[in-house]
């Protein structure tokens, strides 16, 4: 006989979720689809609130272990402004943030809701507290963006999802390339979403941002199952060439982590873990996720299990 369970990667936190509006300093409908960085040795997640009109802007929760004890700007850190970005009209949303060392500061990569569509925008802080805006650089629809935190030949990389309308096979994932962080192109599918039964059927979008490890450009990414009972939404993982992230060279079959518990189950939207950030301690991931559009939850894998696994994983 085999084993019949299936191999558990991510490990719940006992604290989940370990954000809630409840505990929010100021009001709030739900607290969801964090970015994730180490700022002075703390766990800093850039959190997406969306109030009771529906529009989300983002706030920080600063944390010494991670896990707990986290300290909650008593104000929104990074608002909508559709008075100079007309575009962020409808709000800001899922942040995914890279360190560019580079230029010394932290590239956030949100979604900003526009009447046209969603669409992503760049910002850069070195602080969290001010934010300097690149403004938009992918029109609608497009979002789950994310920098990589080098160049590639000279070139900046940004994994991100386009929405082609028209009669298509789904939604992928792309990546893109520029010299300046403002002007982008040189555009290819990366990732493309499968068919028919798969989790990830038609519709897939980046996780949280790409993670350098020696074997490769590790990926998180989510696939959308659409069922009689509403959409599922869980996490698989591939790997990208190092030194051309327009390689793909694995992908899992499976996916790895899926809503299971009452927090992942009940809320604004049902059945949804949407990571937009993980932080590596060593061999630990910690991986933050909007759970139900409601709340946020922890997961900690090893990364060298990760690893293992999407190196055994079929060759994209
Ligand atoms: C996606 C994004 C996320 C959201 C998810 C589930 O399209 O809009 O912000 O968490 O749907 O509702």
């Amino acid at each position: 006989m085999g084993n019949r369970q299936f191999r558990t990667l991510f490990h719940r936190s006992d604290s989940n979720p370990i954000l809630t509006a409840q505990a929010w300093p100021y009001p709030a409908n739900s607290v969801f689809n964090a970015g994730a960085a180490l700022v002075d040795r703390q766990t800093l997640l850039l959190v997406r609130v969306e109030d009771r009109r529906g529009i989300s802007h983002l706030t920080v929760a600063r944390s010494a272990d991670g896990v707990g004890g986290w300290v909650i700007d008593p104000h929104p850190t990074f608002t909508p402004s559709p008075d100079t970005h007309p575009e962020e009209v409808w709000g800001i949303e899922d942040p995914r943030l890279t360190w560019l060392d580079e230029r010394q500061c932290w590239a956030v990569a949100y979604t900003a809701y526009s009447p046209a569509g969603p669409l992503v925008s760049l910002a850069c802080t070195k602080d969290f507290r001010t934010f300097t805006r690149l403004g938009p650089v992918m029109p609608p629809e497009d979002k789950d963006a994310a920098l990589f935190p080098i160049r590639f030949d000279d070139r900046w990389a940004m994994l991100h999802r386009p929405v082609a309308t028209a009669a298509s096979t789904g939604v992928h994932i792309w990546v893109s390339f520029s010299p300046d962080l403002k002007h982008w192109g040189d555009h290819h599918v990366l990732i493309p979403s499968r068919l028919g039964g798969w989790w990830d059927a038609r519709k897939i979008g980046l996780s949280a941002p790409p993670l350098e490890t020696p074997d490769g450009w590790l990926i998180l990414y989510h696939g959308v199952r659409r069922t009689a009972g509403g959409c599922l939404y869980r996490l698989g993982l591939a790997l990208l060439d190092r030194d051309d992230p327009r390689r793909v060279l694995r992908r899992s079959d499976e996916w790895v982590f899926g809503p299971t518990e009452p927090y992942e189950l009940n809320g604004d939207v049902p059945g949804v873990v949407f990571p937009c950030g993980w932080i590596r301690d060593g061999d630990e991931i910690r991986l933050y996720y909007g759970a139900a559009d409601s709340c946020v939850g922890l997961a900690t894998a090893k990364l060298s299990e990760l690893l293992e696994f999407v190196k055994t994983s079929p060759a994209a």
